[in-house]
């Protein structure tokens, strides 16, 4: 099982996501992991209950969240696979910590819909908190690929603009369904088709969506993983989602999360490569 990534991350990638917010990334985990992901996976439909947190989107759809935080195949793809680096040289960090994964698992005919949301529930500010959603199964226009508002993130963190516990309580998203058509948009709508292993990387800002799966025999699976890279600081709101283990309300806003064990660092930049994250960076770049 390959613990660097089986591809090199480009600076064509580095680029679009920084542009883009969201961009897709092919095969950079190798088959061995897939093949034992799929099968762990398999398992929790099985048996949610026994692995993780089913969620509100549990039903027509498998959602089962925290699944790493038990030994098992999710434990060891989170700690111990190219995940960490992955995202992490794509987001431009230099630590990368694990908070929360999930799976989703449309079998076929499945009527779940995902509506357009962003991640906005998680008790994190800041522009690093990154959610990387692994294929495990063929994924295409017909069984439920996700679609994603690219280059939205820009407007939520020049504006400040969050839904929910984390924001104002006014901001509300565009109703996207009725853009798509609208050649005045000013962002795009983008979506890829996935085989096993390929992956999507999205902003916590990128607004996304899927729908059911109209498959009458090819399920539709992936893995998200969400992690934390140096741009995060703790935001302790009621309403947004702990992390189990920690209690948030007690959490020093605006403070990097300290690594412990519900917060682990699953990758650091090399000590001899120039450092990616300056946070003088990222205060020029909120000043304006
Ligand atoms: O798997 C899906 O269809 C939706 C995934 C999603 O909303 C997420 O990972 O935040």
């Amino acid at each position: 099982m390959n613990k660097a990534p089986l591809n090199p991350i480009t600076p064509q990638h580095i680029e679009d996501y920084r542009r883009d917010g969201v961009l897709c990334l092919r095969q950079m985990f190798d088959a061995e992991w897939i093949e034992s992901l799929r099968e762990g996976a398999a398992a929790v439909v099985a048996n949610p209950d026994e692995f993780g947190h089913t969620g509100p989107s549990h039903g027509s759809m498998t959602s089962v969240a925290h699944l790493w935080r038990k030994p098992g195949v999710f434990r060891d793809f989170a700690l111990n696979s190219p995940v960490g680096e992955v995202v992490g040289r794509v987001i431009e960090a230099d630590t990368i910590q694990m908070f929360h994964d999930h799976l989703f698992h449309k079998p076929p005919l499945s009527p779940q819909i995902m509506q357009w949301h962003a991640d906005h529930v998680w008790p994190f500010t800041g522009s690093m908190v990154p959610n990387i959603w692994v294929a495990l199964t063929p994924v295409n226009k017909q069984n439920g690929q996700i679609e994603f508002v690219a280059g939205y993130h820009h407007f939520c963190q020049e504006t400040g603009s969050r839904f929910g516990p984390a924001g104002d309580g006014h901001f509300r998203f565009p109703d996207f369904e009725a853009e798509r058509n609208n050649p005045d948009f000013p962002f795009k709508f983008v979506t890829w088709d996935l085989e096993p292993g390929d992956a999507v990387l999205f902003h916590v800002d990128i607004p996304h969506y899927s729908k059911g799966n109209d498959s009458d025999h090819l399920a539709r699976s992936g893995l998200a993983i969400r992690v934390i890279g140096d741009d995060s600081y703790w935001c302790p709101r009621e309403g947004l989602m702990p992390v189990p283990g920690i209690d948030l309300m007690t959490q020093p806003e605006g403070v990097h999360p300290a690594p412990s064990e519900h917060l682990p660092v699953i990758w650091s930049r090399p000590a001899d490569e120039p450092r990616a994250f300056s946070p003088q960076r990222t205060a020029e770049k909120i000043d304006g």
